[in-house]
């Protein structure tokens, strides 16, 4: 027996796992009672690695399509099948033929994250797609214009907040977002033991709302209205305090005037919030000793989405808590963050800036070098130059995540190359030609450089691999790819271009690789990241702490870490300024009236996005896909808990089981994503069982924030009608 600790790479939280084996069999997962940030919390998914790993269904060995049959094939002839294929696709219809859809999981991945580049590059598309664009792209966008560096996001300063003010998000469910923060749970309730307080905005009575103070349902997609009616109170009232920042920030004088018509009483009809509640609102995270305002999910995949994003940091400079402790500050990650790096190249730096080329059908700009995937099924189905027609789905999942999805899954099938990487035959890799599976959490090395940048304290922790396997590493499958795309075959030295990377790597840093001695692979790029970073790291040292190395609380950053030309936080951008007048004109607008419906999104403690239902363990008790409504509209539209019903969108119907509770806001209906396992071509023997619908059949291509073409998942008008089980015949 023995044990080996881990940190578990599935959610956003990173949590200090404890692996039991005995030899090679895991015996048991549990929390790492030691783990220095995550004191042995867990939740239910992080439980489930050991049946994740043993999964029947999960793929070990590439699969290829010949003649519309599976069948298991071996690496080289899976590379060979794809170096047959898309070389002369290339070659006749150019690179941006190709597309790349990279989903959650490869953000959560090290070899993915720190090797993926190497293939995209050696492709040269521009039609990149990610997860970020049904997620997080707003806050990128308004952190790119506010401070220089669209991954410079301020994180509420959790362990020492008197004030919290929370909007559309639910860490107690998901367990944190743009803010890596194990426990959230007990962090919540500490605030409140400390005699803080913690106030919810939410079209739901969710489990975060119900362990905070004071919970407002909101009507969906009005936040950046109540923000702003927060700010013109702020300033209105004279309660605006810089401290500190005044000497760092641009822009604040034209604050006035943009929030001018936001009042409280202007706003209220549309909120649903009263005038009394926001003004106080306004006067108490002005007057709390140290605030942080955050927003998540409910405020970034919305049509405000990028503005009440903006107005989230806005509202934080005001009122003196950005950078301070307490309030929203900027982790300091041990590794490959860019905001803590010397300036490259001119000096005063560049202006970060969007919209460097857009979309050929519709037109929506590139934001960090990503375009919407409301708009991937355009570019498939529309012919001309140009046209996608080979399709590279790296850890994701978009024929369940992305909006009408329906048409993005009939426009994959017209694909005449479609490459998953991928460890299940799921709704989305069935559609491929080739899957490439990767190995488990237990079988590759981890360290999590991507949300370590945005920890409520400094961390680093490294995890070596738990388990031998024999399947190629991702980072291993990502090298043979990029051979591929730059002439070198189907066999590609992968060393070689390991050395190559490991080169490039160094040379960023200015050091010389061979620092990181013997390694290889992520743990070679990493050592050397870590000696280029600003802990003065080296990679031995986090391997001599298994639980992990404790950096401290997050210190104030401003100004070393504004990447603007003015070297100023710029706190009314026109990039984002411009879109003003939409909300302005929404208010002018009024209302919409109370027979609409709106659908909003909801997660659920033992989902993961789409692709973990497969897990007995997960799917079940409460974890069923349903129709979250109100009694009063149950009620009006004849609606019984249980019964089906008939959800309708521009973009499409479901049907699905009614959930009649008064835990959701009237005119109101929430579906959780991530269902809808329908069968077909897939091999999900668990999770078909539990099949659900697809929300995201509902979901519309054509409804996004309108800066960054991120999808509007929550907001969607919907119609909702029972299904009227048929009477008896008599007739026979
Ligand atoms: N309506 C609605 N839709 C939403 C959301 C919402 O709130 N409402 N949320 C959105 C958000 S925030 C996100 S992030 C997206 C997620 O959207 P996606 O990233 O597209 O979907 P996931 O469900 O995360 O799919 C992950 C895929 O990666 C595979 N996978 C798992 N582990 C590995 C691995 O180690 N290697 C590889 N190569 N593959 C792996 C899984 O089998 C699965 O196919 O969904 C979005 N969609
Ligand atoms: N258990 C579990 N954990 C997860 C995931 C999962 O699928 N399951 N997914 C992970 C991923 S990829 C992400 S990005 C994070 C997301 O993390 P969160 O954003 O914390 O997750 P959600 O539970 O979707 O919270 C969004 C909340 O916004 C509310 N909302 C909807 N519309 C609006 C609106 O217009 N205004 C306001 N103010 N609120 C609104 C919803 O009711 C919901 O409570 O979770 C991660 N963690
Ligand atoms: S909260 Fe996230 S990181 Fe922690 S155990 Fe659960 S899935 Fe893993
Ligand atoms: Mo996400």
């Amino acid at each position: 027996m023995s044990t080996a600790y881990v940190t578990c790479p599935l959610c956003e939280a990173t949590c200090g796992l404890a692996v039991t084996l005995d030899g090679a069999t895991v015996t048991e997962v549990r929390g790492d009672p030691d783990d220095a940030f995550s004191h042995g919390f867990i939740c239910p998914k992080g439980a489930s690695l050991k049946a994740l790993h043993e999964d029947p269904d999960r793929l070990r060995r590439p699969m290829v399509k010949r003649d519309g049959a599976w069948c298991e094939a071996s690496w080289d002839e899976a590379f060979a099948e794809i170096h047959r294929r898309l070389v002369p696709l290339v070659s006749e219809h150019g690179p941006e033929s190709v597309a790349f859809y990279l989903g959650n999981p490869s953000s959560h991945n090290l070899g993915v994250t720190l090797y993926g580049r190497a293939f995209y590059k050696a492709v040269g598309t521009h039609n990149i797609y990610t997860a970020g664009s049904v997620d997080q792209l707003p806050k990128h966008y308004s952190s790119g214009y506010l401070f220089g560096d669209p991954l410079s996001i301020p994180v509420p300063d959790l362990d020492r907040t008197e004030h919290l003010l929370l909007l559309g998000a639910n860490p107690l469910v998901s367990n944190g977002s743009l803010m890596t923060v194990p426990d959230a749970k007990g962090r919540l309730k500490a605030i409140r033991s400390r005699g803080g307080k913690v106030v919810v905005i939410d079209p739901k009575r969710t489990r975060t709302a119900e362990a905070a103070d004071e919970h407002h349902a909101i009507r969906p997609g009005t936040d950046a209205l109540l923000l702003f009616a927060l700010l013109r109170t702020i300033l209105h009232e004279g309660l605006a305090h810089l401290g500190r920042l005044s000497e760092h920030v641009n822009g604040f004088d034209e604050l006035a005037a943009l929030a001018a018509p936001f009042t409280p009483q202007a706003v209220a009809p549309l909120t649903g919030i009263s005038a009394t509640d926001t003004t106080r609102m306004a006067r108490e995270l002005a007057g709390a000793e140290r605030a942080a305002v955050y927003g998540r999910i409910g405020t970034t995949t919305q049509e405000f989405g990028t503005l009440t994003s903006w107005l989230v940091d806005v509202l934080n400079v005001v009122t003196g808590n950005l950078d301070r402790e307490g309030g929203a500050m900027f982790p300091l990650a041990a590794a490959g963050q860019t905001n803590s790096q010397a300036r490259q190249g001119s000096s005063p730096p560049k202006a970060w800036r969007h919209g460097r080329w857009h979309s050929r059908v519709r037109g929506l700009p590139e934001v960090m070098g990503e375009l919407p995937v409301a708009t991937l099924a355009d570019e498939i189905l529309t012919p001309g130059a140009g046209q996608v027609r080979a399709l590279f789905v790296v850890g994701g999942n978009p024929c369940l995540s992305t909006p009408n999805a329906q048409r993005l899954g009939e426009a994959v099938q017209t694909l005449d190359l479609m490459v998953s990487l991928d460890v299940y035959l799921n709704e989305t890799s069935q559609h491929a030609d080739v899957i490439l599976p990767g190995p488990t959490p237990l079988e590759r090395d981890h360290y999590d450089v991507t949300f370590t940048q945005l920890s409520v304290r400094n961390m680093a922790n490294w995890s070596p691999a738990v388990l031998a396997t024999d399947q190629p590493q991702e980072w291993q499958t990502m090298l043979r790819l990029a051979g591929i795309a730059a002439g070198q075959g189907p066999d590609a030295d992968v060393d070689a271009l390991d050395d190559l990377m490991a080169a490039q790597t160094a040379a960023h840093y200015q050091l010389d690789p061979s620092v990181a001695g013997a390694r290889r692979g992520p743990a070679r790029l990493l050592d050397i990241m870590l000696r280029g970073g600003p802990h003065d790291l080296t990679l031995a040292d986090l391997e001599a702490a298994p639980h992990g190395v404790d950096l401290g609380p997050l210190a104030p950053r401003v100004p070393e870490v504004l990447r603007t030309p003015s070297g100023r936080i710029e706190l009314a951008p026109e990039p984002v300024t411009r879109d003003v007048p939409r909300l302005a004109a929404a208010l002018e607008r009024g209302p919409s009236g109370s027979e609409h419906l709106v659908l909003i999104g909801r997660r659920q403690l033992s989902s993961n996005n789409s692709w973990m239902h497969n897990l007995a363990p997960l799917v079940r008790g409460s974890n069923t896909c349903t129709a979250q409504v109100h009694p009063d509209d149950a009620e009006r539209l004849g609606l019984r808990h249980g019964d089906d019903a008939v959800v309708r969108s521009r973009a499409g119907s479901v049907t699905v089981p009614v959930e009649v509770t008064g835990a959701v806001r009237p005119g109101v209906v929430s579906i959780p994503h991530g269902w809808g396992h329908s069968g077909g071509d897939t091999r999900l023997r668990v999770a078909s069982a539990h099949a659900g619908v697809n929300t995201n059949v509902l979901a519309d291509d054509l409804f996004v924030d309108a800066l960054s073409g991120t999808a509007a998942l929550n907001g969607i008008p919907v119609t909702v009608e029972p299904v009227r089980r048929e009477e008896p015949s008599w007739t026979g």
